[in-house]
């Protein structure tokens, strides 16, 4: 199908998408390969989101899709409540071998929503398993995002996602984000000043009492708030002060996981070793809804109690570790290793950190920062309408061949491992296009 009626794009309600805007005016792909969509008119769209960074390894590894068809004939579904089928097993157990040490017992979801939101319940229970089940305070981030559940809206720091739901949400408290406009507007990968921002944990610490709070929750990279890089020193402050009052540190790795740093997770990438990592997106390389929490073992340990005919967790979902994302996850993480993308990545790094950086001088840009593969370039905002400059970027990115996100006035791009130096470079043309397009906004409306 090529072209699609309007019409039949009413029924679909678009998850995070302004619904009379793209109906008004839809942009569909109908197909992809390596590194570019196909769209319905035809045209090929450089995909510099990863769709949306899940496609690492590039969209449709045949290795990947073989792995799928192959699996579907063999075993289309069977939940693991009760029984178990052996692809949910033997990718818990490669994901164990390429975390870092002690982090070796997997959880298995559909989504980074859903890991994160296992991992907090993980914690909680944890703190009862152990008779402290007043621990029940999470400490999150300002600019974080943890998914759309409850437990990930409340400790994530995203005001727009929360406004229209705060009476519902979890007892947390939130650390400042990293992000310091005055030092950090140009930095090349992360910031050499800034670590005693962790400080302020041992402010929120004495504020609840560290007996209270079951668990900190960070992304080791703010990915969704527009890539914001930690300072050197900052992940190490966390872990220092959550080990000094006995707290758990969660790592979201939901975007940093599986080699967007030129590691498998950010944890090996910075040398910061969390309690549970959370992941989902890349594992499967985005060809199917996996995600999942790694937990350090003593954690699993603990909760492996009770009467011996009743789950140790009563938490799961009914495809857990379906057999058809268990089937792209294994394939994935053999491609990763045969195809050396974790490397790739970090050979690539370098060139996209200058090519981005280029951008520093096109009108109106007020940062470029960047880690791995990850990056973003802000831009002076439309006076009195924050977020309409970057939307009108992205879509003249669009109309140059090249998908970009736009959270707030920032555009992020985020290569697939596979891109080469060429494939950088038209994506960031692009963006000084959309960028010198969209430099009349800056100024005031009389
Ligand atoms: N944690 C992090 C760090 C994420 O980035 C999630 C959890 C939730 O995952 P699911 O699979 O439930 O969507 C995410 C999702 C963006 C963007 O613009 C990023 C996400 C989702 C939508 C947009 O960067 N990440």
């Amino acid at each position: 199908m090529n072209t699609m009626n309007t019409a039949a794009l009413d029924a679909f309600w678009m998850p995070f998408t302004p619904n009379r805007q793209f109906k008004a005016a839809p942009k569909i792909v109908v197909a992809a390969e390596g590194v570019a969509y196909r769209t319905a008119d035809g045209r090929e769209l450089l995909d510099g989101t990863s769709g949306l960074w899940c496609v690492g390894a590039g969209h449709r590894h045949p290795r990947i899709a073989e792995a799928m068809k192959r699996q579907i004939d063999i075993l289309d579904f069977a939940s693991n409540f009760q029984v178990g089928h052996p692809g949910a097993f033997e990718l818990a157990d490669r994901l164990a071998a390429v975390a870092p040490p002690g982090l070796d017992r997997v959880f298995l979801t559909n989504s980074g929503s859903e890991a994160c939101d296992t991992a907090l319940k993980i914690a909680l229970a944890y703190g009862r398993a152990r008779g402290e089940g007043q621990r029940c305070t999470f400490v999150g981030r300002e600019r974080g995002f943890h998914g759309v559940g409850f437990g990930g809206i409340s400790v994530g720091g995203m005001t727009n996602n929360r406004r229209a739901f705060g009476g519902a949400l979890l007892r947390t408290d939130h650390l400042r984000s990293t992000w310091d406009a005055a030092t950090q507007a140009f930095v090349r990968g992360q910031p050499q000043t800034g670590a005693e921002m962790a400080e302020e944990l041992e402010r929120i610490v004495a504020l609840h009492d560290a007996s209270n709070i079951a668990a900190v929750i960070v992304e080791p990279v703010a990915g969704s708030a527009g890539v914001l890089v930690p300072p050197r020193g900052y992940l190490e402050g966390l872990r220092r002060i959550c080990d000094r009052h006995g707290l758990l540190l969660i790592f979201d790795e939901v975007i940093t996981g599986f080699g967007r740093l030129g590691a498998m997770f950010a944890a090996q990438a910075l040398g910061v070793v969390p309690d549970m990592i959370v992941f989902a997106k890349t594992v499967s390389n985005g060809a199917a809804p996996l995600g999942g929490v790694i937990v350090r073992r003593e954690i699993h340990d603990a909760l492996m109690h009770g009467p011996p005919h009743l789950a140790e967790l009563m938490h799961g979902y009914t495809c857990s570790g379906h057999p058809l994302a268990c089937a792209a996850a294994l394939a994935m993480l053999d491609v990763i290793e045969s195809e050396q993308l974790c490397q790739r990545a970090a050979a690539l790094a370098p060139h996209f950190e200058n090519a981005l950086h280029s951008l520093a001088d096109a009108p109106g840009v007020v940062s470029v920062r960047n880690l791995g593969l990850a990056g973003g370039v802000e831009l002076a905002p439309k006076p009195g309408a924050p977020g309409a400059r970057g939307a009108a970027a992205q879509a003249v990115a669009f109309d140059q061949g090249v998908l970009t996100r736009a959270p707030g006035d920032t555009l992020v791009l985020a290569p697939p491992f596979i891109a080469t130096p060429q494939h950088v470079d038209r994506m960031v043309e692009a963006l000084r296009a959309a960028i010198t397009a969209t430099a009349p906004l800056m100024e005031a409306e009389s």
